[in-house]
């Protein structure tokens, strides 16, 4: 299997650290792919109309996309347990309100700042955006802090993502703040050595 990847993207970096998680990196082969919205990656492209990464081609069926479907699907070929039965719809939900965050972080502002000029960037736009984000960590140091405290799962993989990812482009806005639980508890997830090998640079 070949995954489209890139060291910066935090869906990509979901997938990176699954991988690393569920013993698959054997498996799977990452390759370096250099895409944006404004210039797609033509390979890309051939394998998701989307031209987005992560992306992931296999032998025996078409490619899959997107992260979500790539996770639930390198999850249930390593029988990883990384979406427990008997949790399933609390660890979905925390792995959409993650992908939620970079959303919002990604598209909602990165890409604003990064890709319009800078007299069209709309400062109500990403203020709307950073609330969303701002509202999500809030509600998950305040409700799913025991969800937190127990095994390793998908949704605590994304979220540490989300997180990593807003530390890494978005560090002025400090979400950290009202957030005291779920900041130490990323701090000690941080040190897992999925997420040291898949840290963006
Ligand atoms: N919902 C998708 C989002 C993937 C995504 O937006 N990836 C970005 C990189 S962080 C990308 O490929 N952007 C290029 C584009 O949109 O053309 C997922 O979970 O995989």
């Amino acid at each position: 299997m070949k995954l489209f990847s890139s060291n910066a993207s935090p869906y990509v970096r979901k997938v990176r650290v699954l991988i690393r998680e569920a013993g698959l990196t054997d498996q799977v082969e990452e390759v370096p792919t250099t895409t944006t919205l404004l210039q797609s990656d033509a390979a890309l492209m051939a394998a998701n109309p989307l031209a987005r990464v992560p992306s992931l081609t296999r032998d025996d069926g078409p490619a899959l996309y997107d992260s979500r479907v790539i996770c639930r699907y390198l999850d249930a070929k390593a029988n990883a347990g990384l979406y427990p039965e008997a949790r399933l719809w609390d660890v979905l939900t925390l792995e959409a309100t993650a992908d939620g965050i970079l959303d919002s972080a990604v598209t909602g502002i990165a890409y604003e700042k990064r890709l319009r000029p800078a007299e069209k960037v709309m400062e109500e736009w990403i203020d709307s955006h950073w609330a969303k984000i701002a509202r999500a960590a809030k509600v998950v140091n305040d409700r799913w802090m025991s969800h937190l405290a127990g095994p390793v799962d998908m949704g605590q993989i994304a979220l540490a993502c989300a997180l990593g990812y807003l530390d890494f482009r978005h560090d002025q806005y400090g979400w950290r703040k009202e957030c005291d639980a779920l900041s130490a508890w990323y701090a000690k997830f941080a040190e897992r050595e999925s997420m040291k090998a898949t840290a963006p640079a």
